[in-house]
């Protein structure tokens, strides 16, 4: 079909956001008392008001357009049935199989996927229980009190994100700890807390190559063996996850201690595999199943709901207004939960390695910006930090707010505090502060004349800012799961909207290569090779500091 930009589709949609610039969010709730009511969907426990968008029916419309020109319907299937779509890497997509609760076989080349992963979650209950019952001992007959999970990018975000999220459900006696840097520090500062006899290390690779995860294994495999004095040890204290058996049983680790996953399970995508481990012993089996429940019932919603009345492609196709018509080049993500303070860092790496390609799926160079920049952190933490610049800025940046109407720990009012906080922001964003209000107010406080003209330019708020609300009922592993498959889906349908392929991570590669090639020189086990002059200068000065 050519680029993207140059469909009738996209055309429209151009001229749409030119004639629509000058009417504001405000005037669209003026006008329309039921608006909130026509932007609202409910689906997976996740109630989404979409209402605070610089949309109406039209834009809307030709924004399904535009999925449907693209075949959206047609790749959602591609996806779901096993489909080799990861074309760089030839490798289907099916994290989604993972968490299929359903008796339906899933076919990837001609092979129903299913029984493996029913055998891998059998052998992961199987573990859980041992450890968290305390049958599971360590090499000198103790039970295990700390897990600590070294992995990296999506062997490490995911489970990590999924743990603190889900604290209030956390085993009494367990304490999961993540090593993922290269940097000694987080290593030291982690086994700091820990006693060798109580502790429990997986090492979750995929490929089981990553420079970070087997400097850090060999070196907590050193830690072990040097308390407790018996290279046996090991077989107590160490498990893998990866699809690389042989590596992994090379590193020492008895094939009874591997849990499997498939190549057809993308880094980012993989939390709802044997990566899940830590979160399974942290929160028990059966909490990990309801987190995959809830990341189901988002895919069936996802892939049988009408384009219309779809949560995952409205949020998609808004994103892809702001982006691509409105040169919005951010979007924040600001959770109205504590316990959801990494979400913002997890949905970066999934949607800025899913979607920072440029380069269509055939190769061409885009003519269009692609994957926005994600940020956010923590609601009410923000508001004190950057949400000055969402208000009064110069930049356009969509956000999404989340937030669970119900706490897991009530205290005083503190929850409706923050949920007024929350409401009181998108609110204020949409409706801002008009040069008319700034001066009554301005003149309510007693200020006036040449004090007032000065002030009022800074008290004026543009508005119109637009913003998504997730609400859910209460932030259950089953909610969580709905969340997070939400937000992949939503990467999935830009992705394609984009014509780029959102499951290849080339950029991940090339910092995997480059490292190996300054270390022997820092190691003086090979003379300087050519550097440009500014890396050859940082050598050097490394080389005069250095005690
Ligand atoms: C994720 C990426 C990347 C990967 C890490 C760790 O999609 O591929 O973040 O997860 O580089 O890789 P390993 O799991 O192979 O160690």
């Amino acid at each position: 079909m050519g680029q993207v930009c140059r469909t009738p589709e996209w055309q429209a949609l151009n001229e749409q956001w030119q004639e629509q610039a000058g009417i504001t969010l405000r005037q669209r709730f003026t006008a329309d008392p039921q608006r909130a009511e026509r932007y609202r969907l409910h689906q997976a426990g996740i109630l989404l008001d979409y209402s605070k968008n610089r949309i109406d029916d039209q834009t809307l419309a030709l924004l399904l357009r535009l999925a449907r020109a693209v075949d959206l319907e047609g790749w959602i299937e591609r996806m779901f049935s096993g489909q080799t779509i990861n074309t760089t890497e030839e490798r289907a997509v099916l994290h989604t199989a993972l968490r299929n609760r359903t008796r339906q076989p899933v076919w990837h080349n001609q092979h129903n996927v299913m029984p493996q992963i029913h055998q891998v979650l059998a052998q992961m209950a199987d573990f859980v229980t041992r450890v968290r019952t305390g049958q599971w001992r360590g090499h000198t007959g103790q039970p295990i009190h700390h897990i600590i999970n070294i992995g990296i990018g999506g062997s490490d975000l995911g489970p990590r994100m999924v743990c603190q999220a889900l604290t209030p459900y956390h085993h009494p006696h367990l304490q999961t700890h993540f090593i993922s840097n290269i940097d000694s520090s987080h290593l030291h500062q982690t086994l700091k807390h820990c006693t060798p006899a109580n502790t429990l290390f997986i090492i979750a690779s995929k490929t089981f190559t990553t420079q970070e995860t087997l400097t850090n294994a060999h070196a907590a495999r050193h830690w072990l063996i040097t308390a407790l004095g018996d290279e046996t040890a090991v077989a107590h204290h160490f498990v893998a996850i990866s699809t690389n058996s042989q590596r992994v049983t090379a590193f020492g680790i008895d094939p009874a201690n591997q849990f499997r996953f498939w190549d057809w399970v993308g880094g980012r995508y993989s939390l709802w595999s044997a990566i899940g481990l830590p979160i399974a012993l942290t929160i028990g089996m059966e909490h990990f199943e309801q987190l995959l429940t809830g990341a189901h019932t988002m895919d069936q919603h996802f892939r049988t709901a009408p384009l219309e009345q779809n949560m995952p492609v409205i949020l998609a196709l808004l994103g892809i207004w702001y982006t691509n018509f409105g040169n919005a080049t951010s979007h924040a993500i600001l959770p109205y939960d504590q316990n959801l303070r990494s979400l913002p860092a997890y949905l970066q790496q999934t949607d800025m390695e899913s979607n920072g390609k440029r380069v269509t799926r055939t190769g061409e160079l885009v003519e269009y910006t692609t994957g926005p920049i994600l940020w956010g952190a923590a609601g009410t933490d923000g508001q004190h930090a950057f949400y000055q610049l969402i208000h009064q800025g110069t930049h356009l940046i969509p956000c999404d707010f989340i937030i669970a109407a119900n706490s897991h720990n009530p205290l005083g009012n503190q929850h409706q505090m923050l949920l007024a906080n929350c409401l009181a922001q998108s609110e204020a964003l949409m409706r801002g502060k008009n040069h008319q209000e700034a001066r009554q107010e301005l003149e309510e406080q007693g200020i006036r004349g040449a004090a007032l003209e000065a002030l009022l330019p800074h008290k004026i708020f543009p508005g119109n800012v637009p913003s998504n609300t997730l609400m859910i009922d209460r932030l259950t592993p089953q909610r969580l799961g709905a969340l997070l498959a939400l937000y992949e889906h939503k990467i999935f349908v830009q992705g394609i909207i984009w014509q780029i392929n959102s499951f290849d991570q080339w950029g991940v590669e090339l910092g995997k290569q480059l490292a190996g090639v300054i270390l022997p020189e820092l190691l003086e086990q090979q003379s300087h090779t050519e550097h440009d002059s500014s890396t050859q200068g940082l050598i050097t000065a490394w080389h005069q500091l250095r005690e």
